[in-house]
């Protein structure tokens, strides 16, 4: 029987291991969110960072709901690989940043115990943006939201990253603890902002004194992160069995490309990242738009487009001279609501992303991107849209995509996305004089910018209409 990677592995000189001493190694940051981007970008930046600085930067793993990643980190002592598929070879590399991990639903004191704890210095997160309970239209908390809507009725047994991170703050402050820096790693735009709203507004619900002690002193940095990191497959562990001689639950495969651009703002230290190659600014707010609309954006495009193609990975569309002439068209309307991004040339950029999309060695696939698009469609596609018609743009590329993910919505009648029964509700209700109009009739999904804007809506409806089942034949008889 294969033997599972553990603290005894004797693993092959090829592999690459922690520079550090594990041992000696304590707890500064709690993160939230134990999936494969978080095992992919932020563990390794802090592995980087410990062998060129060492200190107490241990990451104690928290997962809010599933226990299973947590398990498998505990039978392999926290350690995990990172497979990057380079051109040549793949190339394996453990990661021991972690030296403590918990599920939050079955261990909230566990967790509670850690944050206010005065050691742990950071709170970082990658819980996906389905999870922060923000209310698109107006910026603050949606109190509908599950774990938003349990966590403000009973502050002090949170399930949710927000409940948890305030009752962790209050906890603190009660304590004479100063508050943790936390530091949020989704693909929100002004994500630390975001956050730091979100966190006030909880906080305001129990103790004015909480808000103002963590509007005075609390730290929310922004940043923006890139990395694409393909949920794991069978393939995924069995590359890295024949990399590393034993078996790894938790292995993933990842690109050679990662970035990560910090706003330098934390209260009490940080780990030196910059040794992986992040890049702290003064404002990060320019990064994130710049990624979100040219690269999460042109992913939506691409996702849709292999979902209503049949298309399974990324790598696939981009095999498809014409739909790379969309992608590349769907950039040049991205990159004209961009201001000037520092250091950054936007036509390598873009060159770039063209290349990464093109990997033949990341298997990407379209529905994984698809997930959860309600989630993904404002700061992605409408927000550059509602810019370009306010310029007296016709923002038609961006109606493209609105386009291509109701008509999969239509053609496929099935989605992974928290709202879900009013995405299928909409697709079932569709009038054909007006063929969006459901989808445009979805409670705070559309800003009143989109609503309001008849001629843009039209454009969504006549790319529409030609995926919808004439009569007499099957849907999904319409043209890319
Ligand atoms: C993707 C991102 O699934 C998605 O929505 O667009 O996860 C993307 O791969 C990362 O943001 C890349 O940094």
């Amino acid at each position: 029987m294969t033997q599972r990677l553990s603290s005894h592995t004797h693993l092959p000189e090829t592999v690459a291991t922690p520079a550090y001493d594990r041992e000696k190694l304590g707890p500064g940051i709690v993160h939230f969110g134990l999936g494969a981007f978080h095992r992919a970008h932020q563990a390794v930046y802090t592995q980087r960072a410990l062998a060129e600085k060492f200190g107490d930067w241990g990451i104690v793993a928290v997962n809010l709901r599933s226990p299973d990643p947590v398990k498998a980190l505990a039978a392999q002592d926290g350690l995990y690989s990172v497979i990057v598929g380079e051109i040549a070879e793949d190339r394996a590399e453990v990661i021991g940043v972690t030296i403590d991990w918990i599920c939050a639903a079955e261990n909230r004191e566990q967790v509670l115990a850690y944050l206010a704890d005065p050691q742990i210095k950071i709170v970082t997160l990658t819980v996906s943006e389905k999870a922060y309970g923000l209310n698109p239209s107006t910026g603050g908390l949606d109190t509908a939201h599950p774990a938003i809507a349990a966590d403000l009725l009973n502050p002090q047994a949170p399930t949710g990253a927000v409940g948890f991170i305030v009752e962790g703050l209050a906890l603190r402050h009660a304590r004479g603890v100063s508050p943790y820096t936390v530091l949020s790693c989704d693909n929100l735009p002004a994500n630390g902002r975001v956050l730091r709203r979100l966190v006030l507004e909880m906080a305001e619900r129990r103790d004015p004194e909480l808000v103002r002690w963590i509007a005075e002193n609390g730290a929310f940095p922004c940043s923006m992160v890139d990395r694409i990191v393909p949920a794991a497959t069978e393939k995924t562990r069995q590359t890295a069995k024949d990399l590393l001689g034993v078996e790894d639950a938790l292995a993933i495969e990842t690109e050679p490309f990662m970035q990560w651009v910090i706003e330098d703002d934390f209260v009490s230290g940080r780990p030196a990242w910059e040794a992986g190659g992040a890049v702290f600014a003064k404002n990060v707010e320019p990064y994130e738009k710049m990624k979100l609309r040219l690269l999460n954006g042109s992913h939506t495009l691409i996702a849709h487009l292999g979902l209503l193609n049949g298309l399974e990975y990324v790598r696939d569309v981009m095999t498809v001279p014409a739909l790379v002439a969309e992608v590349e068209r769907h950039m040049l309307a991205a990159e004209k609501t961009l201001d000037p991004v520092q250091g950054i040339d936007l036509a390598h950029y873009k060159r770039q992303l063209i290349e990464r999309f093109a990997n033949p060695r990341i298997a990407h696939k379209t529905i994984q991107i698809a997930m959860d698009s309600s989630q993904k469609l404002p700061q992605r596609i409408f927000s550059p849209a509602v810019e370009t018609l306010a310029k007296g743009g016709n923002a038609e590329e961006f109606a493209h995509v609105v386009a291509l993910w109701m008509a999969a919505l239509v053609t496929r009648m099935d989605c992974d996305d928290p709202r879900k029964p009013e995405l299928l509700e909409a697709a079932r209700q569709i009038d054909p004089a007006d063929a969006s109009a459901s989808f445009f009739a979805i409670e705070g999904l559309f800003p009143a910018e989109l609503i309001a804007a008849r001629a843009w809506r039209d454009r969504v409806n006549n790319e529409l209409q030609q995926w919808l089942p004439k009569a007499g034949a099957p849907a999904g008889n319409g043209r890319i």
